[in-house]
């Protein structure tokens, strides 16, 4: 059975909607936020962060878009990604690779701008930029999405749900809903969706 060490409103959001309809038997394991983090945690998770899944062999491995990536692989039959040798493939690993890299850590920025610098006054300049990064990151996925339905091919997959948990984490998300109305669109089917209301019930990742 698979292990997903998460807590409520985290990016373990998308690893439990995969898991979910990979219909993958889990359990669930909450971690509190802590600076003092539990060592048997730390083995799993270095940079004690979550998710964290841990396989049915029992390796674990960090960083959601790769665990994402290889639960639609485990779990074909559940349509989480285009199949490795559909043409949409390409878009899908583009979008999962550009959201983890380019978006999630602009997020981080502005949630923990205090790490991103060493000038005591200077989270607020963090922050700006973290903003503005973000803001660059999902106009270029909104024009990605212009006159498609989905990031990647002709069906709903994990990088669709990944791109509503990134939207909603934006700190000013009735802006991002006006400002992007192609992942405005896509985010409106997935809050619609009867999976994403259950899970949302406990994360609370946009207003019900
Ligand atoms: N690159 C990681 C980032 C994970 C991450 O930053 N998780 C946040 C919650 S959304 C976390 O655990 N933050 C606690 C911390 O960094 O101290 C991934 O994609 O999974």
């Amino acid at each position: 059975m698979y292990k997903l060490y998460t807590r409520p409103g985290s990016g373990g959001f998308v690893v439990e909607a995969a898991l979910t309809l990979a219909k993958a038997p889990f359990e669930q394991i909450n971690v509190p936020k802590s600076d003092r983090p539990d060592p048997a945690f730390l083995a799993i998770s270095p940079l004690n962060q979550v998710p964290v899944l841990t396989l049915p062999d029992g390796s674990s491995l960090t960083e959601s878009a790769a665990i994402c990536i290889l639960l639609a692989e485990r779990h074909p039959r559940a349509g989480l990604a285009p199949a490795a040798d559909a043409p949409a493939r390409a878009d899908f690993l583009r979008w999962m690779a550009f959201m983890s890299s380019a978006l999630y850590p602009a997020v981080l920025r502005f949630y923990y701008a205090p790490r991103y610098t060493v000038d005591a006054d200077g989270a607020k300049a963090v922050k700006q930029a973290a903003v503005a990064e973000m803001d660059r990151g999902f106009a270029v996925v909104d024009a990605a999405l212009r006159g498609r339905d989905w990031l990647a091919g002709e069906a709903m997959s994990v990088a669709d749900i990944y791109l509503a948990m990134l939207v909603a984490w934006h700190p000013d998300s009735g802006k991002a809903r006006t400002a992007w109305p192609d992942i405005e669109r896509l985010w409106a089917k997935l809050r619609e969706h009867p999976l994403m209301k259950t899970l949302n019930a406990s994360h609370e990742m946009w207003p019900g």
